[in-house]
């Protein structure tokens, strides 16, 4: 099954499935899909980008950044990502306009060694941070929040310093190899970057910065507008709806989150998405729906980058 063909939204993917699926694409249109190892996680799984162009072959385009899987049970996440890259790479006659002028580059699972875990049971089903080990109090508890662990603001506000807390923002910033892997890649892309997107469950929210402080950055018009227009897409087609605004102020506070610091980086702008949840947990959507929220993500997602492309 693995590894040959289209996506399959009947089940969700294991990390070495994600990495046989993005592979295979890079295989079967080497001259538009480019794959590259960025990075390794704390337990040394691979973590590869897939990059998506229209194969003119011109070089410093305009980017999108889009990465997935910050959290381990936000499942739904890497499904949607890779939903996108079908839809980028095998509709392509469709989607021209979205590549013309345009890249994008995609990290479909960030937290590789929190997502297999979270695939080993009940138990584990729920984790959220990395699997690095810090001791407290005499007991090792894992990992930190990889969206507590950017170095913009970090650890100021919610976010905790207590190693066994879900949202422990590490002992330093950028304590975890794969937070490092996105900064380097923001670094490497920012002035090209004309948009950041995170991918989370869930809670129907589009979020732009700030997440550190209630203020606005002073083109949070813009910011809005992309939001907006993702929402608007995917009220029209679906009737689900998303709140927009800034994560303080629609959400709660958090420092040291990805978006802020993409758009600090220089991306032009940045958002976090969270999608539909369901089940008993709300990041445990049935594999009979991922179908349904994966369609519905890319209804949002596209109309985001149509809107940033005419700004
Ligand atoms: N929610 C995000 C979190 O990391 C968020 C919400 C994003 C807050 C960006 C602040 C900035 O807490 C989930 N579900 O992870
Ligand atoms: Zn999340």
């Amino acid at each position: 099954i693995t590894g040959k063909g289209r996506l399959s939204t009947e089940r969700y993917y294991t990390h070495e499935e994600i990495i046989n699926y993005i592979d295979d694409l890079a295989q079967r249109f080497p001259s538009r899909v480019f794959v590259k190892t960025v990075g390794w996680s704390y337990e040394k799984r691979v973590l590869k980008t897939i990059t998506i162009t229209n194969g003119d072959g011109k070089a410093d385009k305009k980017v999108i950044f889009m990465d997935g899987g910050f959290h381990a049970r936000e499942w739904i996440s890497p499904a949607a990502v890779l939903y996108v890259i079908d839809q980028l790479v095998e509709q392509f006659e469709e989607n021209a306009h979205l590549l013309k002028d345009y890249d994008w580059v995609i990290l479909p699972l960030v937290n590789a060694d929190g997502y297999e875990y979270s695939q080993t049971g009940t138990l584990a089903r729920s984790w959220r941070k990395t699997r690095q080990p810090y001791t407290y109090a005499g007991r090792i508890c894992y990992g930190a929040d990889p969206n507590r662990n950017f170095d913009f603001h970090w650890n100021e506000e919610g976010a905790s310093s207590n190693p066994c807390a879900d949202t422990y923002a590490g002992p330093i910033p950028f304590s975890e190899p794969e937070t490092v892997t996105v900064r380097d890649l923001m670094h490497s892309l920012a002035d090209r970057g004309i948009m950041y997107l995170t991918i989370h469950s869930y809670g129907n929210y589009l979020l732009y910065p700030w997440g550190w402080t209630s203020d606005l950055p002073e083109d949070w018009e813009d910011l809005d507008a992309v939001a907006r227009s993702g929402a608007e897409a995917i009220e029209n087609a679906t009737g689900t709806v998303y709140t927009y605004g800034s994560s303080t102020n629609v959400l709660y506070i958090a420092a040291g989150a990805s978006d802020d610091y993409g758009y600090y980086a220089g991306f032009n702008v940045s958002i976090t998405m969270e999608l539909s949840g369901a089940g008993s947990i709300g990041f445990n959507p049935p594999v009979t729906r991922i179908d349904e929220f994966v369609t519905e993500t890319w209804i949002g997602i596209r109309a985001m980058a149509e809107k940033v492309i005419e700004m």
